[in-house]
């Protein structure tokens, strides 16, 4: 991948490469070497990072206290399709110079959106065969697409969950535009997020009308995709809550049983954020755990929280500890199910240098690629596997495998309580199997 916008605001950021350890250049990479195999696969293999597009090209920095602190030269474009090309020129430099293989999109990231469906789908047919050049020219890929359902004042109600049939009929309207560019554009998978499918007072909602709603609009929009060739992966995102007081897609188990009840289960995988698993009361790793048990691991959406606000502040992932919990389940599950690593994270306000986006991104894949290599030393060389598989062993021979596999009443077991006496004390370890990680870190 060679730069392709010699004059765009990156261009004093030269090309971002692997140089060691050693290295003191802070646009280097110190730990992901992409053409590294770990555990079989490359890492960007293992990874297929990806850049969100609407933090990085659409988030100006604007909070509820103040107006944007990033200014975007795109936008002095009056034209939106000029808008969105200089934009999308940036996007690609970037991605190029970063050397990032995929990126994400929501429709109205890409080209502004009016309220006239025909004009919209016209737009983003544009911009697709622009995209779709871009793509060609720099080898980066689409790792998904997605329709945002959630910032236009019609859906302050929800989309696919709206109690006016009117507005969920416009919301298929964007999906199906959204999905025929991810198809045109070789996109790997489709997300929904659901910001405001659930409720803000149980007062005036249908709770039953609309998950049963939310169900059909899902199958409808997977028949479509699979009708015209979307062979990828389809994703729900959980999160509890924000911008809704409750969203129905609450957490991987949530979204298990529902994608289960609705039989859903074939076709859709599961997107985890880390800030919503922490959002939801769980930490990252409970989530790919239920998600990797449930054979729904699909991809990744990595940012993290802040430990003194309760809400989605975004924020580039740099915790190594957490990261080597999470890759020690990422590894043991066999990887990502269709997905990648998309940094759905957002430089802070204050962040206003270009080299700042490279900052962000250089350290969080470090931190994953840092993350990946100690996990699999621990999975290779230290005793976790071990103690993990010891620990229940005896249910792995005698009565214990009976009973696993229903062979033994109520009354067997009282009986076995009986011949087996008291039952030894053993340790869980919990301090040594934190040591371990913080060993080979
Ligand atoms: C919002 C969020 C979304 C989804 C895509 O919290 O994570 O950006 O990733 O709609
Ligand atoms: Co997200």
């Amino acid at each position: 991948m060679t730069p392709v916008q010699p004059d765009s605001i990156f261009s004093s950021i030269p090309a971002i490469r692997f140089e060691g350890v050693e290295s003191d250049n802070p646009f280097s990479f110190r730990y992901y070497d992409p053409s590294r195999i770990v555990a079989g696969k490359t890492m960007a293999e293992h990874f297929r990072f990806a850049c969100a597009y609407w933090h990085s090209f659409n988030g100006n920095g604007s909070d509820p206290f103040g107006g944007p602190t990033h200014i975007f030269p795109w936008d002095r474009y009056t034209d939106p399709l000029d808008r969105a090309r200089a934009k999308m020129d940036a996007a690609f430099d970037f991605m190029t110079r970063l050397g990032l293989g995929y990126y994400c999109f929501h429709d109205v990231d890409v080209v502004d959106y009016t309220d006239d469906v025909a004009d919209n789908e016209r737009r983003l047919q544009a911009m697709v065969a622009y995209a779709k050049q871009k793509q060609v020219e720099t080898g980066i890929m689409l790792l998904w697409g997605t329709a945002n359902l959630f910032s236009h004042r019609r859906y302050m109600n929800g989309a696919a969950t709206n109690p006016d049939f009117k507005v969920l009929a416009h919301g298929a309207a964007q999906v199906k535009a959204a999905l025929d560019a991810t198809i045109e554009l070789g996109g790997a998978g489709y997300v929904f997020w659901g910001g405001r499918e659930g409720y803000m007072s149980l007062l005036n909602t249908n709770m039953s009308l609309e998950k049963e709603n939310l169900a059909r609009f899902l199958h409808t929009a997977k028949d479509y995709g699979r009708r015209n060739g979307f062979t990828g992966t389809f994703f729900i995102e959980p999160k509890p809550g924000e911008p809704s007081k409750h969203q129905y897609d609450f957490d991987v188990e949530t979204v298990v049983g529902f994608l289960r009840q609705y039989d859903l289960l074939g076709d859709f995988k599961i997107n985890i954020e880390v800030n919503h698993a922490t959002l939801a009361g769980h930490t990252f790793t409970h989530e790919l755990q239920a998600a990797a048990d449930a054979g729904v691991l699909g991809s990744v959406d990595a940012n993290r929280g802040d430990y003194q606000n309760g809400w989605d502040t975004d924020q580039f992932p740099n915790n190594l500890n957490e990261l080597t919990e999470a890759m020690l389940i990422f590894l043991e599950a066999g990887g990502l199910q269709g997905g990648g690593v998309n940094f759905d994270a957002k430089i802070r306000r204050n962040s206003t240098d270009p080299a700042d986006l490279f900052y962000a991104h250089i350290g969080g894949m470090d931190a994953f690629a840092r993350a990946l290599i100690t996990a699999d030393k621990i999975l290779q060389k230290s005793e976790y596997k071990k103690f993990r598989a010891d620990r229940y062993a005896s249910y792995e021979g005698g009565a214990g495998k009976d009973f696993r596999n229903g062979k033994l009443t109520l009354e067997d077991l009282r009986d076995l309580a009986i011949s087996g006496g008291e039952p030894e004390v053993k340790s869980g370890r919990q301090e040594w199997l934190e040591n371990i990680i913080n060993r080979y870190l």
